[in-house]
């Protein structure tokens, strides 16, 4: 297993819950290091960028003011495996979904206002990753 990056996006409605902490110890319990990070609010355009993949879909929209409705907390993940494993920890897309456990079935309202992202496959964290931090803000240990 090679040790990989992610990137984390912690969501509007979890900010709003005052839960940032719960979610990185999931994170650093599962042997997941944060070595970048950064809240910020995200403008629309910083939104619509993020999330141009889905520039075509119904929900994307509704997905952009989401985003931007309050401020988010963005990290990179550091461990083996970490792009599934952080998957893994989050759960489904729709909290409804989600296994017993996962970070989406305990702290998501809806699959709109659904607590995390994750980046889902190599080429899209290295995107990803660098959409938010510049290399030298990166402190791998
Ligand atoms: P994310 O990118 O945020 O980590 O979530 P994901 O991979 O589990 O889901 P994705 O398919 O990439 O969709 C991105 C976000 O768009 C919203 N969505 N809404 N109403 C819908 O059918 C629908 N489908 C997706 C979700 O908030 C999802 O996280
Ligand atoms: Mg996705």
């Amino acid at each position: 297993m090679a040790v990989e990056r992610t990137l984390s996006i912690v969501k509007p409605d979890a900010v709003a819950k005052n839960v940032i902490g719960q979610i990185y110890s999931r994170f650093e319990n599962a042997g997941l290091k944060i070595i970048a990070a950064r809240m910020m609010q995200l403008s629309r355009a910083e939104a619509e960028g993020f999330y141009a993949v889905h520039k075509d879909r119904p929900f994307f929209k509704d997905l952009v003011e989401f985003m931007i409705s309050g401020p988010v907390m963005v990290q990179v993940l550091e461990g083996e495996n970490a792009i599934l494993k952080n998957r893994e920890l989050m759960g489904a897309t729709d909290p409804k979904k989600a296994d017993k456990g996962t970070i989406r079935a305990d702290f998501a309202d809806s699959i709109d206002a659904n607590a995390v992202h994750g980046s889902d496959a190599p080429e899209t964290a290295a995107v990803e990753i660098a959409y938010f931090f510049p290399t030298m803000q990166i402190c791998a240990r």
